[in-house]
């Protein structure tokens, strides 16, 4: 019985529990009503009576230690951290769920549009699904002009006449269709081109055009328009240059760059050294495109532009692949709401 006892004794100082639910089941298995101790003290009432003094003082020990090791333990488990059980506040605030943030895409085109909304333009928006005259036909593109080609547009097979409209300017001829000038609209929308998806091009894209028609509207008003666009946009000290180009729907056309906003105009790897950016197209409206929407050309004229937003994002964010706006990837999104 001594060797029992002295075992059970040594258990009890070796016992080193992982768990904290461990020494629990240890408490029960050693000091417990069906434990090894009470089998122990069982045991004892049959063992001879010279025996029960030393046997008896042992077996006191034994019980004595086992449960100031198990309370050891227990304290000791206590204070790990992970143990430690924190008082809820019953009056504390619910934890808010997160909020989403604004895509990059529709920040910048709704800063575009509060722009041109200080100059007293107003939103006009149309139909994605088109058809040939509000894309192209009204817009003076000639009937073999190659951007009705099957390659840089979106068709729909059975009826050849109906399309994805490839640029807003469909709503701005829906526009002078049904309004009389003055005219003064900004048209943000999608847009489809039947493109290849790379870092560069994407076959939806978003669009903002704006259109200005009204009696001697000249091409000095349409640069001032723009200017003030680009120091809104990318900062007072912005300038802008525009260098002559061709468009379908307007004469003369041309493109317009904004100083590079990263090395001031100096020339860096953003601007390819040249410390320039392009940023938009314009132009004065073709009568042609004036006449074929009902407005006479001898008595209104007018100025259009166009940009595309994610081009314009790309260079207020420095993203340099596409392809980002569209994965929606929420660590990509998550970023920009507070940096406009
Ligand atoms: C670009 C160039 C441009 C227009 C769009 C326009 C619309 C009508 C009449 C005349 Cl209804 N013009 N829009 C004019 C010049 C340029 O966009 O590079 N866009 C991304």
């Amino acid at each position: 019985m001594i060797e029992k006892i002295n075992d059970l004794l040594r258990r009890v100082e070796e016992f080193k529990p992982k768990a904290s639910a461990e020494i629990e089941e240890f408490r029960i298995k050693v000091l417990g009503k069906k434990g090894e101790l009470n089998a122990l003290l069982e045991e004892f009432k049959a063992v001879a009576p010279e025996m029960k003094r030393e046997l008896g003082q042992k077996l006191n020990q034994l019980k004595t230690r086992a449960l100031e090791r198990v309370n050891e333990l227990k304290q000791q488990a206590e204070q790990q951290p992970e143990n430690q059980k924190t008082v809820e506040d019953m009056t504390r605030p619910g934890s808010n769920d997160p909020l989403g943030t604004r895509h990059p895409i529709s920040l910048v085109r709704n800063e575009i549009v509060s722009i041109f909304s200080r100059l007293g333009y107003t939103v006009a928006e149309g139909p994605e699904i088109e058809d040939d005259w509000h894309v192209f036909s009204a817009l003076n593109f000639p009937p073999e002009h190659p951007a009705r080609d099957m390659q840089d547009t979106f068709f729909i097979e059975k009826n050849p006449d109906i399309l994805l409209r490839t640029h807003t300017s469909s709503i701005q001829v829906r526009t002078m269709e049904n309004q009389k000038p003055p005219i003064r609209v900004i048209c943000p929308g999608r847009v489809f081109r039947n493109e290849a998806i790379s870092a560069r091009a994407h076959c939806i894209f978003h669009q903002v055009e704006g259109l200005y028609i009204d009696e001697h509207v000249s091409f000095a008003d349409l640069k001032q328009s723009i200017l003030y666009f680009a120091k809104e946009c990318f900062g007072e000290n912005a300038r802008i240059r525009l260098r002559p180009s061709y468009f379908p729907f307007t004469e003369p056309s041309a493109e317009v760059d904004v100083s590079c906003n990263l090395c001031g105009g100096k020339g860096c790897n953003v601007c390819k050294g040249t410390g320039w950016l392009e940023i938009m197209g314009c132009g004065m409206v073709d009568p042609n495109v004036l006449e074929a929407s009902g407005i006479d050309s001898h008595k209104y004229s007018g100025f259009a532009f166009g940009m595309g937003v994610e081009r314009i994002a790309m260079l207020k964010f420095g993203v340099k692949d596409l392809r980002l706006y569209f994965e929606n990837d929420i660590r990509f999104l998550q970023q920009f709401e507070s940096v406009l």
